[in-house]
């Protein structure tokens, strides 16, 4: 079986960037696509070669199949990538991209499509003996009147919520206290299912209060094996959109560990998935029990915790499983080695409403300690535009422990310079050193809990101006970065370079030996 010479990669920023270079090191030609927008964008720099589709709005680029495709043939590609978000998850797509007689570096149009049913994944699911939610789906939503639902409802027991069936990232879901809400609630969920999803079913569940969501990544070849890398916590978010993972999840027992990781095989199998994929489950922090909520059919943004504590590079897995190889080890060969903790660099300002901050990055500086990796889409001189997603980098903290795993994350989120534009690195840091997260306690009500007044600590602009001033003054900034502000009148206890007869000095090196 020979591996592919030429990938298409179907996206743009981070992932795009990460999948070209898992191309190289498997000695791969990347072809990058890119809108008007893109043009000078590092996924393009990256790219062996690349193609301009389109113009800026992603209807008319990233989202355009027959372009895309006939891209990939014009330059003798032999696989698509599609990273994740655009068309990652379109049955249409894989299929096309099939029919064309290319490979797709993904799951097959059938599992993609049962698993976009949540209603259709629920049924499979129990089925295959995996827990789900206790709820109720109709066999016929047009044949159900308000006194129907209420019976199913008053069955389940409220709190209830009401989910679309095309859905997924809470759209279309409605909660519901008491019975008195039930059909307004209902009637307001198919209309949001109907306006995003083009498909007005909804079925219900029982409301789990402050859950957890914890998911595990599977990995399926195409000759019948299939394994996970264990789990990720993905429970802080914010409006269904997540902002730090970590695994191992600090909830997780070993038993209940290899009983969701079980369920999570037997999620995969049920649908005869192949290449990568994640088995979401929501668990009730108070009961502690798990239940399977929605499997999504590509890479997340969040793999590289898994990478970092299996060791397995899961974009390099899938284009070999894509290419039809065998995966090369077993459940039991897979370890956890330490933890991993994965914050996303947003180009937005958490203390002004979360609103995106876009313009060109004038300065990116990213740290550079061990133990870190950054995943980043922008570098000096890239524009962060109002097209995309305002998310500039992944920054992934591994340590042999939880404690020193977020101590690292706070140094090297300390240490990122995003000068140009309001990132919210400080909010990811105000985060990661809250005692409820370094207890472990993190629930999807975690921001709402801790974190919803906010505003930036006034010591963060004097760091950010020194490093301002450093970096135009052409100064070695990381000296200053991890420079401290006295907390003490105290001159034993002074970490600022007190000396008597004079300060403490920064050297100027940007002159030395050249
Ligand atoms: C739930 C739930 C509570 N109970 N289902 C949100 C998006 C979709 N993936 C499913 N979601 C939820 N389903 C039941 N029966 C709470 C959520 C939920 C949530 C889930 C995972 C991560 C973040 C979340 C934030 C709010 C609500």
């Amino acid at each position: 079986m020979t591996l592919f010479k030429k990938i298409l990669i179907a996206n743009r920023g981070e992932i795009a960037a990460r999948l070209i270079r898992a191309c190289h090191e498997l000695n791969i030609r990347a072809v990058a696509i890119y809108s008007e927008a893109d043009a000078n964008a590092l996924h393009v720099r990256m790219a062996d070669e690349s193609i301009l589709i389109g113009p800026p709005a992603p209807r008319e680029s990233y989202l355009d199949m027959d372009r895309i495709i006939q891209a990939a043939k014009e330059i003798n590609a032999d696989a698509i990538h599609p990273g994740y978000g655009f068309l990652s998850e379109n049955e249409r797509f894989a299929s096309a991209v099939a029919d064309s007689g290319l490979i797709f570096i993904g799951p097959s149009p059938r599992a993609i499509h049962l698993m976009g049913s949540k209603t259709e994944a629920r049924t499979i699911m129990q089925n295959s003996g995996v827990p789900i939610v206790p709820g109720f789906q109709a066999m016929n939503n047009e044949t159900m009147n308000n006194e129907q639902w209420a019976r199913q409802a008053e069955k389940i027991g409220y709190p209830i919520l009401v989910k679309a069936a095309a859905g997924g990232g809470g759209k279309g879901m409605r909660i519901v206290r008491s019975a008195s809400e039930l059909s307004e609630a209902i009637a307001a969920a198919q209309r949001e299912a109907s306006h995003a999803f083009g498909d007005d079913r909804v079925f219900l569940e029982k409301y789990i209060d402050s859950p957890r969501h914890i998911e595990f990544q599977v990995l399926a070849d195409s000759h019948g094996n299939i394994v996970h890398l264990f789990e990720r916590e993905c429970s802080i978010q914010r409006r269904h959109q997540k902002i730090i993972e970590e695994t191992p999840s600090p909830l997780l027992t070993p038993e209940m560990r290899a009983k969701m990781g079980e369920a999570a095989v037997a999620a995969a199998k049920a649908v005869g998935y192949v290449n990568a994929g994640t088995v979401e489950f929501i668990v009730d922090s108070k009961t502690r029990e798990f239940y399977f909520l929605e499997m999504n059919t590509r890479l997340q943004v969040e793999h590289p915790i898994t990478e970092a504590i299996t060791g397995i590079d899961l974009a390099q897995a899938q284009i070999n499983i894509a290419a039809g190889k065998h995966l090369p080890f077993k459940q039991n060969d897979l370890h956890q080695r330490g933890h991993a903790i994965e914050c996303r660099v947003y180009a937005e300002d958490p203390a002004n409403e979360f609103l995106p901050s876009i313009g060109k990055v004038l300065r990116a500086v990213e740290p550079t300690r061990a133990g870190v990796r950054v995943d980043a889409g922008v570098h000096t001189g890239d524009e962060v535009s109002i097209h995309y997603d305002p998310m500039i980098a992944k920054v992934i903290a591994h340590a042999e422990t939880r404690d020193a795993a977020i101590r690292k994350m706070d140094a090297a989120l300390a240490e990122y310079t995003l000068l140009g534009l309001t990132t919210n690195t400080p909010f990811l840091r105000a985060v990661v050193t809250h005692p409820a997260f370094v207890r472990g306690d993190v629930t999807t009500h975690f921001i709402e809990d801790h974190l919803r007044d906010w505003k930036l600590p006034k010591v963060k602009d004097e760091l950010l101006i020194a490093k301002a001033v450093a970096e135009f003054l052409g100064s070695d900034h990381r000296s200053i970065t991890n420079y401290q502000l006295p907390t003490t009148n105290d001159v034993w206890d002074a970490t600022d370079g007190f000396r008597l007869g004079g300060g403490g000095a920064i050297e100027n090196r940007s002159h030395e030996a050249k």
